[in-house]
This record gives structure tokens, C-alpha cells and sequence, in this order.
């Protein structure tokens, strides 16, 4: 297969200006008429092809300056249009072509979703609209004329400002869209449907008034009133953090069922799956809420990140999502609790980051290569892209990142950019070297840090040893050191902070430590007594940190260490180690668990601490976090055992109290989605789930709940501890949810979720089960991925079966689902990545099952990517 290589990065010979296209929808065949102003650059040779981007496509009409094209002068084949010679000047390129939304089922292009017709082009789906130069760096303003039947499409959306609309006969009606701000293809977008809205607006910093509008299915507009709220806030946040104001006169989001992301960033017209739009108490949980919250303040800050400044091309692509991500996390701790969010978006990044920085999929956040761009829309770019950004932010300090951050905005506005150029701005804002910080940009894996310390009383001085090291990753053997900013503090025998004299052998500025070779010693003097150190406070830097901290240190810094994160981190330290060591046959001794339990006990008793951090410190790490902490010949069935062995070990002795305490948080007040009561009820939650796995009345408490919640997000939380432990209530309880929420289709997704992460041995059977149904809805991603996404990536029990059942199911699955939509089968099967860190006997199950598959042949380019690396 074809493989793309940054190095080998050049613009197009030719410019387009300016881009008028006009659509005709809703008849037999959609038809796009597009005329594209070309001019050459100053340094094209003449007779210097024109190569557009297109495919499946059929062309009717082609001409040049209104002049028909002879058939020698062009060629139209299954990846595009060539204009064999262009004039060498300006020129406007005429085409026609016709397209089948309807049956385009790979969600890319234009496509028919519930009756709307809309588009989805990121990375590379505008070339299934019309012959284009479907690249980020080519930008062009756009017009675009719709016409469509008023019966049909009573909506009709586009990019930027509406200018004209009127009655077109026969029953159809057009608009006229334009947007004044040049893009990239990748962000164009159209709407066309009969569809419901809410609408508002938002007036600027500097006084101009947007209106804003959410468009859905007829019926649902009483469920977006949090995601208004949560753009409005999202506006007003960017003016205030990163003084950007919104650019256009409308904001239009449009809320989809048939997506296969979550959302998309089109200039003034983001498309989001309705999963993130839709929120009502009864129907939706508070981590939906949240989620909505982090996806259109995320959309949103891409109209500055990724929009006004745009990526040069797709080897770039975390420029604006690590960017974004950053900025849509940094918004969550702002409007939320940042120690919370902060130990949320770490668990989430150990728990699909690392592992992919683990695996065979491991790829640099700027890869320099690919085969198939679809396939890097990852947590690494996205995550760890993220990560980066924020260690930017730590090592330049609040004030200085912010002057860069000034800097990339003024210099790159209306540009298509590099990471390179990013990493200038804020070298030149700060004067400070950031040659060696890139390698972050440039290196796959997740670098190990390990610290050893020691500490003289005679001399009271105390010494850190801190190294680290990159595991080679696919393509990439050896690994250089990295640029490591480690923030830290060193805490007494009372538990307060410990100062010192002064430091030698290293960088320390303040309270951060700066790693930048494989190794160094630091020598603090002035040590009055025996420190325990705080290192990587608020998770500085994504590394994994291997320290000689005993159970004892760690406990001691779940009680004492100012920074939360920490004291979070000392806690899951504490349970991974007892875990790790039963897994390998090491049994805990009581005092250990004892300790254990006293440490959660206080947690939970301490006043001082919110409900939200009290949950967090209250969950036990899960599984794909003790199977990377194992490292090899992992046998999930004996981890899943080993977890609930624990629980039960600590939890059960203190069932009771466990017990007064939830119902001590039971609320009578009106649903709110607000941090204060969301906290509240995930503590509540947390404690019934403990309960559930450690006491024997849990489950019949659990089932109380359920019965008797008057929202989704206690109702769905009892649900679900229910069905993975696939206790008796299981079966009636899951029954009773499907009926109660009948024709809600995100609901029958939560249904879905938990039938797919029960622990039993009948899973496979019942998930093979519901797919066979006739009813179930086979080509809606939402469907697809709540199902066999969660069973691949939730369910490492049945998933990673001895016996192949589990593997197998997903590949006939993907085999089934590739031919339909490649993005979806692709992605499910990057589950396959722990594959190599299996006991022998599932390895090979994994293995056989994957050269199977690989066997069959016929993948799409997608899947077959994914596989190759995967098996290589
Ligand atoms: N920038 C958007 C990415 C996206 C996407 C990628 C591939 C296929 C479909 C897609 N839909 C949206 C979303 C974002 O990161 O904001
Ligand atoms: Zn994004």
C-alpha cells in the first residue's frame, strides 16, 4: 500500500482562490456544481499539471473560462482529475458532478443521516463532494448556493453568513452561504433538512452580537439547552483566558445521528454527533453532561485553533488537536474542580494512551509517516498532544505561555502551520530553547523515570537520582532524553513542606526539577530531617515513574501532601503494588490491607475534601491499568480476580460504614448537572458499585436504587454494576431498562454499554444475539461502538477468553462492519493492541485469530493499516 511521508511534503504547483459551488438536493441524484478560480504559483513550469483530489465521483461537465474541455485535455480515474494543461494564470475550473448521499454509508462526504442531508470532510471526505485540491494548506473563501425541496429540507446551512435566500418553483426553495475567512475543504460543511432549533446570542468583548442556533430532530429541542449554555460559557471563557473572540455574525451547531466522531469544527457550522448535544435529566448522566460541556467548548475553541490557524498538512494534526484539547481541558478546570479534572484526563490518559504508546499502534505525536490518516485520530495525538502542550505551559510559567500563545495567534493568523512554527513563537515570546522540548513532538512511547533517593543525616543533606529511558516503539530503535519538567516538593516527618539550602547537580527552579539528560543527581543541603518526596505533582509530565517509595511513603503522602493529585496517586500506588504482587502469586499480608483500608476510611470521613475527589480516591485502578503495572504474560482473567479479591479484602470489613455513608448522601433536591451535586452523587455511586462487589446486601441495594432513581445518572450507575457482575437481578433489571426507555436511541446505547460488559460466559452469545436482530440498526456508529467498542475495550475478561471466542466474535464483527464503514471496524479493532502483552495460550488465540482475518484479505485500507501494524 501507498505510505505518505512528511519528508516528502511540497505545496501544490497551483492555488485555488476562491471556490462557488452550488448544490441541487433531493433529487434522484445529488448534483454539485463547483467553479474554482486557479491561479498558478509564480514558480510553476508551464505544463505543469493540475492534480484535484476525487473520488467516486461521476463528472457530467467539465470547462475551463466557460470553455468545454476536449477529452484529450483532461483525466478523470477512481482518485481524481487531472487538467493535463492548465493555462499559466488565472483560470476558473468548471465542473459538474453527481453524487448518492443516500448510499454512502462510510459516514465521509456528503451522506444522509436520518433523513438530513450533511457532511462530514476531516480528514479527507471533500474530495467525495466534488474534484478538489483536498489538502489543509490549500485555503480558498467559499459561496455556496443550495437548493433543495422546501418539504425536505426546510433547513438549509452552510459555512459563514447566510446572504440570500428565496423560492426556487417547484416546490423548492435555496440559500446562499458565504465565508469571508479562507479554509481548508476539510472545513467546509452543509446541512440540508427538516429540522427543529434553539436559539440565542452571545455579545462580544468587544460588542458584536452572534446569534447562535442549535439545530435537531423535531421534538428534541427541549434537550439542548446545556449545550447552549455550555457554548456560551465556552465563548465567554476564550475571551478571558486567551482573549479570542468569535469572528462571524451566526454560530450554527447541528446535532447528527449518524457520525463518526463526535463532533466537527466547520467554520460557523460545527456537526456533532447527538450524543454530545442531547442532555435531559432522566435520560442523560452527569458524565454526559460533562462530556457535552467538554465537546462544544472543544469545537468551539477550534474556530482559533484549527480554524483561523490551521494545520499545513495531516502529519501536523496535533497542532490543533493537542492545542485543543489542552484549551478544552484547562475551560473543564475552570468551570469545574481542577484537582478532579486533572486526576479524570489522567485516568484517562493511562488507561488509552499508554497503552497505545505501549503497543504495536505506538506512533509519535507528530508521526512522520502514514498509510491511512483516518488512523491517527488518536489519543496519542489528541492525549498526549495535549500533555505536551500543557508541560509548554509549566516549564515557560502562566504569564509567559500566555505571551507565546499571543505570538501564534498574531503571527499564524490565516495560515496553514507546522508544530515547528509553534515551538518559534513561544522561543521567540520567552527567549527561551526549545530544540530539545520537540522531541516530545517527534518520539513515540512512554519514557520510564525512575528515582532513587537517600538521604545523610550527618552531613543533613539529601539526594535524588532521577533517570529516565524510552522503550524502542515501531520505526523507532534508539530514543534521545527528553525535555522532563518534574514539579515537587519534599514533606517532613509532620507532614509539612521541607525547604532547603541549596541544590547542586541539576536544574531546579522553584518547586520543578527539569530532567533533560538520561540521568542526574540532585544534592538539596540544608535537609534538617529525612524527607519523603513529591514528585510529578498534578501529573507534571506523562511519564511512568518507578520510585523506591515504600506502602508506608505512599500512605504517608495520601495523608499529607498538599498537592491533591498526589494524594490521589499515593492511593492507587498503594492498591496497584498489593495487586501486582497477588497477581504474581505474593499474598498481601493483613496489615498491608488494614493500612489500606484505614487510609480510604479517613478519606472518606475527612470534611475537608470534596465528594468528587473522595470517589476518585475511592476507585480501585482497573484492570488495563494493573495488567501494564504486571508488564507481561498477563493473564486478565486472574487480574479481574485479583481486583475483586481486594475490594472485597478492604471494603467488606467496613461495609457498614460504607453503607451510612450512602445513605447520608442520598439528595431529595431537583436534578442540577453542577459540580457540587454531580460529586455528591458520583461519591454515592462509588460507594453502592464498592458495596455491590463486597458486601452481600449490595446488589439488592443496587436494585433498590434503580427502582427508585429519578435520574439516568443513579438509575444507569445501579444498572451497571449489576450487569458486569451479572448478578441473578442482571437479566430482569436490563429488561425492565430497555422497556422503559423504548425509541430513545441513546438510551438503548447505555443498554447496550452494560449488556457488553457483563463478566459471564454468556456475553458473546447474547451480544452475537442482539446484532442478529433484524431491528438492530447496523449501520449507525453510536450503535456499533457502544456494543462491540465496549466489549474490546471494557471487557478484558470475555474480550481476551482463552479460547479465541472473544477475539474471534470482533473479527467477524470487523470483517462484517469494514465493508460498510472502514473508520468504525478500524477502530474497534485497535483494541487488539494488548494482544502482545498476553499470558502465551490467549496470545496465540489473539494472534491466530488476527492472522485470520489478515487471510480473509479484501480490507479496507483502514483496517488492513491497523492489522498490518498490529501483527508486525
Ligand atoms: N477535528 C474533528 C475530527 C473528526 C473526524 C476525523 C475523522 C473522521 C470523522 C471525523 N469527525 C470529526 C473532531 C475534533 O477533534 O474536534
Ligand atoms: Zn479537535
Amino acid at each position: 500500500e501507498h505510505t505518505i511521508y512528511l519528508k516528502d511534503y511540497a505545496p501544490s504547483p497551483y492555488r485555488i482562490v476562491s471556490v462557488d459551488l452550488d448544490f441541487r438536493i433531493g433529487e434522484e441524484a445529488t448534483r454539485v456544481r463547483a467553479q474554482l478560480t486557479v491561479e498558478p504559483r509564480p514558480e510553476t513550469a508551464p505544463g505543469t499539471p493540475l492534480v484535484l483530489d476525487g473520488e467516486e465521483l461521476s463528472l457530467s461537465s467539465i470547462a475551463i473560462d466557460g470553455a468545454p474541455l476536449m477529452l484529450s485535455a483532461y483525466a478523470a480515474g477512481p482518485q481524481g482529475l487531472t487538467i493535463v494543461e492548465p493555462p499559466l494564470r488565472r483560470f476558473v475550473l468548471e465542473t459538474e458532478v453527481s453524487l448518492q448521499p443516500e448510499g454512502n454509508t462510510k459516514l465521509m462526504g456528503l451522506y444522509r443521516s436520518n433523513g438530513v442531508w450533511c457532511t462530514q470532510c476531516e480528514p479527507e471526505g471533500f474530495r467525495r463532494i466534488t474534484y478538489y485540491l483536498d489538502r489543509p494548506d490549500a485555503l480558498a473563501t467559499f459561496k455556496v448556493t443550495m437548493t433543495a425541496p422546501l418539504a425536505l429540507a426546510p433547513v438549509l446551512l452552510a459555512n459563514g453568513n447566510l446572504v440570500a435566500k428565496g423560492d426556487a418553483g417547484d416546490g423548492r426553495h435555496f440559500a446562499v452561504w458565504e465565508d469571508p475567512f479562507p479554509k481548508p475543504a476539510y472545513l467546509f460543511a452543509l446541512v440540508a433538512g427538516d429540522l427543529g432549533s434553539i436559539t440565542d446570542s452571545f455579545t462580544t468583548a468587544s460588542g458584536r452580537k452572534v446569534d447562535l442556533a442549535i439545530y435537531c430532530e423535531h421534538g428534541k429541542e427541549d434537550q439542548c439547552d446545556w449545550a447552549m449554555d455550555s457554548l456560551k460559557r465556552s465563548m465567554a471563557w476564550d475571551e478571558r483566558r486567551f482573549g479570542r473572540e468569535y469572528d462571524l455574525d451566526m454560530f450554527n451547531i447541528v446535532a447528527v445521528s449518524d457520525f463518526n466522531f463526535g463532533a466537527m469544527e466547520n467554520k460557523g457550522l460545527n456537526i456533532f454527533n447527538d450524543r454530545l448535544v442531547f442532555a435531559k435529566p432522566e435520560t442523560a448522566t452527569d458524565a454526559n453532561y460533562a462530556g457535552i460541556e467538554r465537546v462544544i467548548a472543544h469545537e468551539y475553541f477550534h474556530n482559533w485553533t484549527g480554524n483561523r490557524i490551521t494545520c499545513r498538512d495531516w502529519f501536523q494534526l496535533c497542532l490543533k488537536e493537542g492545542l485543543t484539547v489542552y484549551r478544552d481541558q484547562e475551560f473543564s478546570s475552570d468551570e469545574r474542580s481542577r484537582a478532579v479534572q486533572r486526576i479524570h484526563d489522567v485516568q484517562n490518559l493511562r488507561s488509552a494512551q499508554f497503552p497505545e504508546d505501549g503497543g504495536p499502534l505506538a506512533h509519535a505525536p507528530r508521526p512522520d509517516q502514514y498509510r491511512e490518516i483516518n488512523n491517527f485520530y488518536t489519543t496519542t495525538v489528541y492525549e498526549k498532544g495535549a500533555e505536551i502542550v500543557r508541560m509548554l505551559a509549566t516549564l515557560l510559567g502562566e504569564a509567559d505561555f500566555r505571551k507565546g500563545m499571543d505570538l501564534y495567534f498574531e503571527r499564524h493568523d490565516g495560515e496553514a502551520t507546522t508544530i515547528e512554527a509553534f515551538l518559534t513563537v513561544f522561543a521567540d515570546a520567552t527567549g527561551v530553547d526549545l530544540e530539545q522540548f520537540k522531541t516530545w513532538y517527534l518520539q513515540a512511547g512512554t519514557p520510564q523515570v525512575t528515582v532513587k533517593d537517600a538521604y545523610d543525616a550527618a552531613s543533613q543533606t539529601y539526594t535524588l537520582t532521577i533517570s529516565q529511558k524510552t522503550e524502542p516503539t515501531p520505526g523507532q530503535p534508539t530514543k534521545s532524553p527528553l525535555v522532563i519538567p518534574i514539579k515537587f516538593g519534599l514533606i517532613g516527618p509532620n507532614g509539612s513542606p521541607m525547604g532547603w539550602n541549596a541544590v547542586t547537580g541539576g536544574s531546579v527552579r522553584d518547586d520543578m526539577i527539569v530532567l533533560d539528560q538520561e540521568s542526574v543527581t540532585l544534592t538539596f543541603s540544608g535537609v534538617a530531617n529525612k524527607p519523603v518526596p513529591s514528585l510529578f505533582r498534578g501529573f507534571s509530565a506523562p511519564v511512568q515513574v518507578h520510585s523506591d517509595l515504600t506502602q508506608e511513603d505512599n500512605l504517608f503522602l495520601a495523608r499529607h501532601d498538599s498537592d491533591p493529585f498526589n494524594r490521589w496517586e499515593a492511593l492507587q500506588d498503594v492498591s496497584t503494588a498489593l495487586m501486582v504482587d497477588a497477581a504474581r502469586g505474593k499474598a498481601w499480608g493483613n496489615a498491608a490491607i488494614e493500612a489500606l483500608r484505614s487510609a480510604l476510611a479517613e478519606t472518606l470521613a475527612n470534611d475537608s475534601l470534596d465528594d468528587a475527589f473522595k470517589a476518585q480516591a475511592l476507585t480501585i485502578p482497573d484492570e488495563s491499568l494493573i495488567a501494564r503495572a504486571i508488564g507481561s504474560d498477563v493473564d486478565p482473567e486472574r487480574v479481574h480476580a485479583v481486583r475483586s479479591e481486594l475490594i472485597r479484602a478492604v471494603f467488606a470489613p467496613i461495609a457498614s460504614t460504607l453503607e451510612a455513608a450512602y445513605h447520608g448522601l442520598t439528595s431529595t433536591v431537583p436534578y442540577a448537572p453542577d459540580t457540587a451535586q454531580s460529586g455528591r452523587r458520583s461519591l454515592r455511586n462509588r460507594l453502592l458499585s464498592l458495596l455491590v462487589q463486597s458486601s452481600d446486601g449490595g446488589a439488592a441495594l443496587a436494585a433498590k436504587q434503580y427502582g427508585e432513581a429519578t435520574n439516568m445518572t443513579d438509575r444507569l450507575a445501579a444498572l451497571a454494576v449489576i450487569g458486569a457482575q451479572w448478578t441473578p437481578e442482571a437479566p430482569a433489571l436490563l429488561a425492565d431498562f430497555r422497556t422503559r426507555f423504548a425509541g430513545d436511541p441513546l438510551v438503548f446505547d447505555k443498554w447496550l454499554t452494560v449488556s457488553a460488559s457483563a463478566h459471564d460466559d454468556g456475553v458473546i452469545e447474547r451480544m452475537r444475539a442482539i446484532l442478529a436482530d433484524p431491528s438492530f440498526p447496523r449501520n449507525n456508529p453510536n450503535r456499533l461502538r457502544s456494543l462491540v467498542g465496549t466489549f474490546v475495550m471494557g471487557n478484558p475478561v470475555q474480550f481476551t477468553r482463552a479460547d479465541g471466542a472473544g477475539f474471534r466474535f470482533v473479527t467477524e464483527f470487523v470483517t462484517d462492519v469494514d465493508t460498510r464503514n472502514p473508520q468504525v471496524a478500524a477502530r474497534v479493532l485497535t483494541g487488539f493492541r494488548i494482544w502482545p502483552l498476553l499470558e502465551p495460550k490467549r496470545r496465540e488465540a489473539a494472534r491466530s485469530a488476527l492472522t485470520a482475518l489478515q487471510a480473509a484479505g479484501s480490507l479496507s485500507r483502514n483496517s488492513a493499516d491497523i492489522l498490518t501494524r498490529m501483527l508486525a
